[in-house]
């Protein structure tokens, strides 16, 4: 019998996969993208399951939901799906959603060049820019008018842990710093230990990741300050030296069981700025360039310094304030096919599968 039929825009941010799911959407309870989202895993997972494991999608897959506006000044919501669960904020998945939104007429915005939009991990800011700018007034009436590019002006980023130790057998010793920028990030970089991402293969660190994600969730507790449904170690963030001299830095981030981005990733380098802000190498104002593991790059900039309020549910008892950065990521997304899929329960991969 078929469970579903969903219809999809696929398209990739500098290289990584989002697929705009346009149709089919489960009607989900909660007056907030964050209960919608815990409503989503609780009674409709099958659906995320289905479309981004295989056979249908694969190990880097990952897709949104556009949903109405939760917030009266808000444009649309999105919900994030992955291999890995929703996450509370995708920025590769957000500047994939709005170019295939946009281009597609499904997003129509109240302030042409602008949206405002709620996401689980809190509310964000967008601008985009067209291909050609004297199009703009096109948009409605030429659905193919094409996106040039999208900045999010982010969730606040802050960095959460400094300096952990980290045994990891085999690798040895290594010192990670754990920031968040919409996920929470172990951030590891070139020591000892680890050369540095030009100096590893895909498979190396696709092998350490898990290791280094499940050390580092022993020894850290991560709840957000102001969302405790925000929670846990998910990403590894792996830096070293870019390929192309206008980058500022590169990284190599691991999500999910087997995932490598292929774009620079907007919650890691989100969470990247919060730390090198932290540690006093980048300011209020400052760019930073940041390269993804195949060189497609993300602009981002440290737009504002905010505070997060903890209260009581924060570990480690800490209450009052937590500085934190508001950063804005910029990059493109190449929309180039339209999907209609089923999923039918008499298939026994209805659900998908993982090869480990
Ligand atoms: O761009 O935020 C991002 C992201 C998270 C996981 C993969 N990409």
């Amino acid at each position: 019998m078929n469970k579903g039929t969903f219809f999809c825009i696929d398209a990739h941010t500098c290289g990584n996969p989002v697929r705009l799911v346009t149709s089919g959407h489960p009607n989900l309870k909660g007056q907030t993208m964050s209960e919608k989202r815990q409503d989503f895993l609780e009674n409709h997972d099958w659906i995320r399951q289905g479309l981004m494991f295989e056979p249908r999608g694969h190990d880097m897959m990952s897709g949104a939901f556009l949903y109405p506006p939760c917030s009266e000044n808000a444009d649309a919501s999105i919900l994030f799906i992955e291999t890995s669960g929703c996450l509370p904020m995708c920025g590769h998945g957000t500047i994939g959603t709005v170019t295939s939104g946009l281009e597609s007429g499904l997003l129509t915005p109240k302030v042409a060049g602008k949206l405002t939009l709620d996401v689980p991990a809190g509310q964000i800011e967008v601008e985009y820019t067209l291909q050609s700018e004297s199009d703009e007034s096109q948009l409605h009436d030429n659905p193919i008018t094409k996106v040039d590019s999208v900045k999010i002006y982010n969730v606040p980023a802050y960095l959460s842990h400094q300096d952990i130790e980290l045994n990891i057998e085999g690798l040895g010793r290594i010192t990670v710093d754990v920031s968040y920028g919409g996920n929470y990030y172990v951030i590891v970089e070139p020591q000892e230990n680890f050369p540095g991402i030009d100096q590893w293969t895909a498979n190396e660190i696709l092998h350490w990741s898990p290791l280094v994600r499940a050390a580092a969730s022993k020894v850290v507790t991560c709840i957000h300050p102001e969302d405790p449904s925000v929670n846990g170690v998910s990403h590894v963030l792996w830096t070293g030296k870019p390929k192309h001299e206008n980058s500022d830095g590169a990284n190599a981030v691991f999500y999910g069981e087997k995932a490598l981005d292929r774009s620079p990733c907007g919650t890691g380098t989100s969470a990247r700025m919060a730390q090198l802000y932290a540690k006093g190498q980048l300011s209020l104002g400052d760019s930073f360039v940041h390269e993804s593991y195949i060189g497609s790059q993300f602009i981002g900039k440290i737009e504002q310094i905010v505070e997060l309020s903890c209260d009581s549910t924060y570990p480690q008892g800490v209450k009052g304030k937590i500085s934190a950065i508001k950063p804005s990521i910029q990059g493109w997304a190449k929309v180039f096919g339209k999907n209609c899929i089923t999923i039918d329960d008499d298939d026994p991969y209805a659900f998908g599968f993982v090869v480990t």
